[in-house]
């Protein structure tokens, strides 16, 4: 197969090969493909019919990547100061050998190297183009039109931002400083200010303007229920009646410019609009994910003292319902012994989880959502605000106990989050757009409300839960088996409902779940998310034809094993109890085939956040999913980013599977050694930002201390991100992870410190240390080391019982994956927990623990060791 210059490159059976542009051109199968140093072609030069296979030749041209190679090195002996230190007063250097790249990026080695998937390239080399028609029609077509636009928004951000920030509404424009900053601790108070003294409204730039532009009959939001068969569309027009409405009502009841209003919504449209509705009045909303646990939504209450609460009685997640309503009630139940009390509660029943009546209620503070805001009147007029007003306030995980209440300004941040969504997702008119994330998330915040609408975009919210954590299935076995004959315990249960999603006609399997729950009234089964079954999401693609899909790597990889877990199935059905168990007949497909039996045929881009996206999970998302022909734009940002800072720009440059590739407009990515010395070409290290850009967050509410120290101090000069990142030679970036002590979760940022002090709040722990640990589907899984008071025994109840003391304190998606008895924990002398030496253990790297003899007790490290498998 492999002729020449090794130019057919093979993957999951996925044949591609790369023309003479360097760009990938899909071959059948059975094909030969050879190089020629001439001439090239995309028909088959002849087909063979005994074989049916089909010869294409292709030409390429090796000098040039020579040529190339050296310019690079000398390139970066130019990075050398005189202090041999490598540094380069460039502003391009984020992008500098990307340039050096020829367009197409026909990077020889890497074609060379393969045959993918079976000996693997290193991921480095390991390139995935664009297809011409895409790059043809791609609002930035190639590497010189992003290095022409790169150039200019960092070399005149100011014109670059200020032409882009026209394209909007503004009542007034802004001063004479488009950007006005101090992002250097020594130099006093950290400032960021994009557009002050220009007058504007978010949501009349999503909502009014789109209208007046003709956009009114089209639609702004599609809205698809957890249960299939419930659904909704809202035009703009009906949209911005309705945000009207709930803003009219916010209004009457005092609600003014710049008030926080909480907001605990499930995923429907009235999220958004509520959002929305809060914006046009200049109040600040602050949305909290509505799998917060009602400690977590307390914290939030205490600490921004809204005007309002507004949430929903209950939602259905897979077939269960959650009781949002009871969780707002102990609250502010608790928010009040803090002080802080609420006076309204604006409720949105939600029939088909609860009934109404079944809703606990508080007369006076408590109103029905559809009792008042339909008698409100459909207009409202826009409460004009300052760029630099207040937007949101989104709390956020940090390494201490205390979450962080990120605050996002109007103007920058519409202007970022619009521009951002248009190139990173090449957004076309035509084009339906589907996020996964929930609002509750910055995500959900940047790229279901916000950005899609301001470009008037037509947005797909879905209320259910799309991720899900397929975990043992050895459970799922017993389960179907033998639930009854062995009585499983409830955690045994709850695992066994995780698993399960609906990969089996659950009939049967919820008959008997709903037996266990009347014996233990307590117990929380059946999340099943991806309800009623692992295709649901192509069901939505297909049906809404999605071009557009915005997801996370949780979710890719869940996706991927639950396939597996279909084989696995198969199998065991087969062999040994075929004809006992009441079996869905489409588990019995191939492992992809919740996927393929979709058509997907909408699909143009695909997009990944939350998390590093592992190259295998990358590819089956790219050849299962996009059918190797639909983009993969890997976004790296934070909630304090408020939007993308490194994507791939689908249509620009080639894709490596796993690298977020290069910096967006406007933003200077540097990689500094632990001195805070950047360090320039191949290399890794901490990710810090050089110098503002239009979304960035401005504070953290009422604590603009702590968002110095944790932010702008680790390193003066630059916004330290908290990720590590590595650049190669190629000029990719590749994000390691968090470095301080956050764990992403399945995408959702945690700290620690909140874990532990969960934890601890157990009268029967003492103490406790959390770290995370690779996990196949979450990313990262929290692994949680726990010491109990004197005397106290280990026991399955005491494990069991301090999972859920998580639970209820920050909520399910906290919940430890593991508990380690620890008789004591691995400290230095000054009583610091050397947490390097938990993560060794808890990944089992035994022998990779490195030096323990400044450990007060180093014989603690044995003892945990021993603990471990018990
Ligand atoms: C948008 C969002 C931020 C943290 C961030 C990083 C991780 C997000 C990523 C990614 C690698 C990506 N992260 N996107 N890591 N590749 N494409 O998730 O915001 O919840 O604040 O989390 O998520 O570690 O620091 P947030």
């Amino acid at each position: 197969m492999i002729y020449n210059n090794h130019i057919l490159l093979t993957y999951n059976n996925i044949y591609r090969a790369v023309d003479k542009c360097g760009r990938m051109i899909p071959v059948p199968y059975n094909s030969i493909v050879c190089a020629a140093a001439g001439g090239g072609a995309r028909e088959p030069l002849f087909r063979n019919p005994s074989s049916s296979a089909s010869v294409y030749l292709l030409q390429f041209n090796c000098n040039r990547r020579r040529i190339n190679t050296n310019n690079r090195r000398n390139n970066n002996n130019n990075f050398m100061d005189s202090n041999n230190n490598m540094r380069t007063e460039s502003y391009l250097r984020h992008v500098d050998s990307r340039k050096l790249m020829p367009n197409g990026a026909g990077h020889i080695p890497h074609l060379k190297a393969v045959i993918l998937g079976e000996a693997l390239a290193s991921e480095e080399d390991d390139l995935v183009l664009p297809s011409k028609e895409f790059s043809d029609q791609a609002n930035v077509h190639s590497p010189e039109q992003y290095m022409e636009m790169y150039k200019r928004s960092i070399e005149d951000p100011d014109g670059f931002w200020s032409e882009i920030a026209s394209q909007f509404y503004w009542k007034q424009k802004w001063g004479e400083k488009v950007c006005d900053e101090n992002f250097d601790v020594r130099d006093g108070k950290i400032k960021i200010e994009w557009f002050k003294g220009g007058i504007t409204n978010v949501c009349y730039n999503c909502l009014d303007r789109n209208i007046e532009a003709g956009l009114g009959d089209k639609v702004a939001l599609y809205w698809e229920g957890n249960e299939p068969g419930l659904d909704g569309s809202l035009t703009y027009s009906q949209l911005l009646n309705q945000v009207c409405q709930v803003a009219n009502y916010l209004k009457d009841i005092g609600v003014k410019k710049g008030d926080a209003v909480i907001v605990y919504l499930p995923m429907i449209n009235e999220l958004p609009i509520t959002m929305l509705a809060c914006a046009r009045i200049g109040a600040v909303h602050s949305v909290v994910f509505a799998g917060f646990s009602a400690e977590s939504l307390a914290q939030r209450i205490t600490d921004c003292k809204p005007k309002a609460v507004i949430t929903c009685n209950a939602v259905r997640r897979g077939t269960k319902p959650i009781l949002l309503k009871d969780i707002v009630d102990a609250a502010i139940n608790d928010s009040a012994k803090d002080g802080v009390s609420v006076d309204v509660c604006l409720v949105y029943d939600n029939p088909v989880a609860l009934k109404r009546e079944d809703t606990k209620w508080t007369q006076g503070r408590d109103i029905w959502w559809q009792d008042v805001i339909p008698k409100y009147p459909s207009t409202c007029p826009v409460e004009w605000v300052d760029a630099e007003d207040p937007l949101f306030l989104l709390y956020t995980s940090g390494s201490t106990g205390k979450p962080k209440g990120v605050l996002h300004t109007a103007g920058g941040y519409m202007v970022y989050t619009a521009t951002t969504f248009k190139y990173a997702f090449d957004y076309k008119p035509s084009d339906i757009y589907w996020c996964t994330a929930d609002c509750g998330w910055i995500t959900g915040h940047s790229y279901v409300t916000y950005g899609p609408l301001l470009n008037g975009a037509t947005v797909l919210v879905y209320e259910g839960v799309i991720y899900f954590k397929t975990e043992i299935y050895c459970n799922l076995f017993i389960c179907m088996m033998e639930l009854e004959k062995m009585n499983p315990t409830d955690f045994e249960i709850e695992l066994i409902s995780l698993s399960i999603g609906s990969l089996v006609d659950a009939k049967k399997f919820k008959a008997i779940i709903s037996r266990r729950q009347k014996l233990s009234p307590g117990l929380s089964v059946i999340k099943a998310p991806n309800y009623p079954d692992a295709g649901r999401c192509w069901d939505i693609v297909d049906k809404y034809k999605v071009s557009i899909f915005y997801t996370a790597p949780t979710l890719v990889r869940s996706l991927m094993r639950d396939g597996e877990a279909v084989r696995y199935l198969y199998a065991l059905m087969f062999t040994v109890y075929l004809c006992a168990i009441d079996l869905r007949i489409n588990a019995f497909g191939f492992w992809i085939r919740y996927v393929t039996r979709y058509s997907r045929k909408s699909l143009r881009v695909l997009g990944s956040v939350g998390e590093p996206i592992n190259p295998s999970a990358w590819r089956w998302f790219y050849n299962v999913v996009g059918d190797s022909r639909c983009p993969i734009s890997d976004t790296w940002w934070q909630t304090e980013t408020g939007g993308f800072m490194i994507t791939p720009l689908p249509g620009a440059w080639a894709q490596k599977p796993g690298s977020a590739t290069f910096p967006f407009f406007g933003i200077q990515p540097v990689i500094v050694d632990e001195k805070g010395v950047e360090i320039d070409g191949e290399c890794s290290g901490y990710l810090c930002i050089k110098k503002s850009w239009p979304g960035a967050f401005r504070t953290l509410y009422g604590d603009h201390e702590r968002y110095e120290t944790t932010y702008f101090k680790p390193f003066a000069g630059y916004y330290f991100s908290g990720d590590g990142c590595r650049r190669d030679k190629d000029g990719y970036h590749w994000l390691t992870g968090r470095v301080d002590d956050v764990i992403n979760v399945s995408g959702h940022r945690i700290g620690t410190a909140e874990v532990e002090s969960a934890l601890v709040s157990h009268p029967q722990c003492a103490e406790a240390a959390v770290v995370g640990v690779e996990h196949e589907v979450k990313g990262q899984g929290i692994y949680a080391f726990v010491t109990l008071v004197d005397s106290v025994p280990y026991s399955e109840d005491l494990r069991k019982d301090l999972i859920l003391t998580v639970r209820k304190q920050i909520g399910a998606f906290a919940a430890p994956d593991k508990i380690h008895w620890a008789p004591g924990l691995p400290k230095t002398r000054s009583g610091k927990i050397m947490r390097r030496i938990l993560r060794k253990i808890a990944s089992r790297q035994l022998d990779e623990l490195g030096d323990t003899s400044t450990l007060a007790d180093p014989n603690v490290v044995k003892q945990l060791i021993e603990f471990s498998d018990s």
